[in-house]
């Protein structure tokens, strides 16, 4: 039976007010994903499109590619609005399977090649998704057990799509067929809800992020403007391509509606990267900082000629002064900090920007109708240079969550601001420099853990009596995470505990990259405490022993 009839209609809209001063404005054209593809396609049709493995294919075979794919999805029976979880590597297929659910009228929730069933199975429950796109295999991963657990555990979910040779008992993409008469015959509204994006997840699971059409093209149009996309751009996509930044910061996305190439790398070692931008003459790329400063280091030795190089991004997490400057000394060209959110508002710093402001700030919102507060305990507005929290709204940020009220009531103020978690210095000219944030959450290479999830699962554990998990800086990843636990009865072996989470399906990157066990939590006063408190408390202590440590393995030489 199907379950349609109960789907939880996908909603993000704007008051009035704000719909008619960003179409005023220009911002929200009506624009929809099917309709530039396909005018670009026509305007494109034999410039290449998308570069990824074997795959080189012109914008008119990606349109008819994403065509087939369309038909294919709806010859399985599913109905425009249906959500279908995708997950797929950075391989050529992505981006025909994502605007083959774009024509078809379906809605893609994009999950990364690094969740496994806990993440897969909360978003199928929380999107009702009735499909689920993946990749036969990526770095020696096979998702088709993964689908089968899929399935098992989501009763909405009646179809599973896999790309690659052998689709064992599910349908396979290749074998999908043309048939336009099953296509829709119109675009899909452009303030309807494109897609689902997933959060950073500051606290508990991710939240699902409905964007619209509208929305999402101006915020990649607009970031084109300051990125200096152009139709002879070839960008190199080396991070997941279903995250926000990759994807419309400018990301592919840009790229693809200013007539460029996507050019996609499997692997993010600068050994098969700068191949990869020596053969293909990449000009423009995004990296997170750790892997900024790897290719950096890297790129002072390469035989590779990387000259083609315009501008690497760097975002997704703070990069410092000393970490930029070494990221353009390496690199060899002209860096752009890039502070955004799946929720919405991007920050960049300008391609004409003095080299000061490059160096010290994350950049300034996009928009002129980016509004941004940056507040203090009590939601008073702090003055210019005192750091605060950031609260947001403007014509690409999201009003509200997905089927998550008490997400929603937590995240956005009553006048629609969304509350970031970031806490920011605004200079006198808006730009934002990132200082840490409210929630307890590690940003580890970019990749966003909640110390709550991570707890939880400790839990379950039958040694563990109790868990706090919190960030600590570490001078590869930025952040690397650490659980204190009290054990029950016998300690467990760390490794023993990490290899019990892997198996609980739980994404890689959340099992703690260290353990420390703890014989109590030090409550004070009344003996109670709040977890925030405590994870401050238990990071400053093993910060505290670890500068002990290194003090007495290497005693201060007297001052000459
Ligand atoms: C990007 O998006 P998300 O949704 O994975 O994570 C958003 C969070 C921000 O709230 C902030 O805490 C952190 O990631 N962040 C940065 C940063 N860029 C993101 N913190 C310090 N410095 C930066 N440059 O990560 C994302 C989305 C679009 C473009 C770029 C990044």
């Amino acid at each position: 039976m199907s379950t349609t009839d109960t789907l939880i209609p996908l909603q993000q809209t704007w008051p009035a007010a704000f719909v008619q001063r960003y179409r005023d404005a220009g911002y929200w054209r009506g624009e929809t994903f099917p309709g530039f593809m396909r005018e670009r396609a026509t305007q494109f049709a034999e410039r290449t499109a998308i570069v990824g493995g074997d795959e080189r294919w012109s914008y008119a075979e990606l349109w008819q590619r994403a065509e087939t794919a369309a038909a294919g999805f709806l010859a399985l029976g599913l109905q425009p609005g249906d959500r279908v979880i995708v997950q797929l590597g950075n391989i050529a297929s992505f981006y025909s399977v994502v605007f083959g659910l774009f024509r078809a009228g379906l809605v893609p929730v994009y999950a990364l090649p690094a969740h496994r069933i806990v993440e897969l199975s909360h978003f199928a429950a929380k999107s009702q998704a009735a499909a689920y796109v993946a990749a036969q295999d990526l770095d020696g991963f096979d998702y088709r057990p993964l689908a089968r657990e899929l399935q098992a555990q989501a009763p909405d979910l009646r179809h599973v799509v896999i790309v690659g040779d052998d689709a064992a008992e599910f349908h396979a993409l290749n074998r999908f067929t043309p048939d336009a008469a099953r296509l829709p015959a119109q675009d899909p509204d452009p303030q309807s809800v494109a897609f689902l994006q997933i959060s950073g997840g500051s606290t508990g699971l991710s939240k699902l992020i409905p964007r619209t059409h509208d929305d999402y093209i101006y915020s990649f149009r607009a970031s084109n403007e300051l990125c200096g996309i152009r139709a002879d751009t070839r960008y190199l996509i080396a991070l997941p391509a279903a995250h926000n930044f990759p994807m419309s910061s400018p990301g592919a996305m840009g790229v693809l509606y200013a007539g460029g190439t996507v050019v996609l790398s499997r692997s993010t070692s600068p050994d098969t990267a700068f191949a990869t931008i020596a053969r293909e003459g990449v000009t423009d790329l995004g990296l997170v900082p750790p892997l900024a400063l790897l290719w950096a280091q890297a790129a002072e030795k390469t035989p590779h000629d990387l000259s083609s190089l315009r501008v690497v991004q760097v975002g997704g997490a703070k990069l410092t002064t000393e970490a930029a400057r070494r990221v353009v000394a390496g690199l060899k060209c002209r860096l752009q900090q890039v502070f955004g959110m799946a929720e919405g508002l991007v920050n960049y710093t300008r391609l004409d920007d003095d080299e000061a402001t490059v160096l010290n700030t994350q950049g300034r919102p996009i928009s002129p109708d980016d509004e941004v507060l940056v507040v203090d305990d009590q939601g008073q507005p702090v003055p210019d240079g005192q750091p605060g929290y950031l609260l947001t709204r403007g014509p690409y940020t999201i009003r509200r969550y997905h089927n998550d009220d008490s997400a929603n009531a937590r995240s956005f103020t009553d006048d629609g601001y969304y509350r970031t978690g970031d806490i920011v210095v605004r200079s006198a000219g808006g730009y934002l420099t990132v200082q840490g944030r409210a929630n307890d959450h590690i940003n580890r290479a970019g990749e966003k853990i909640s110390a709550e999830e991570v707890e939880d699962h400790l839990l379950a554990h039958p040694q563990v009596f109790d868990a706090a998990v919190v960030s600590i800086p570490d001078t590869f990843l930025g952040e690397r995470s650490c659980a204190f636990i009290i054990p029950r009865g016998e300690k467990p072996r760390s490794p023993a505990l990490k290899a019990w989470m892997r198996e609980r399906g739980l994404a890689a990157f959340k099992v703690p990259d260290q353990i420390v066990f703890v014989t109590a939590f030090d409550t004070t006063a009344v003996g109670k405490t709040s977890r925030k408190e405590l994870r401050a408390r238990l990071r400053a202590e093993l910060l505290q022993a670890e500068q002990e440590a290194a003090a007495a393995a290497h005693p201060a030489s007297p001052a000459a």
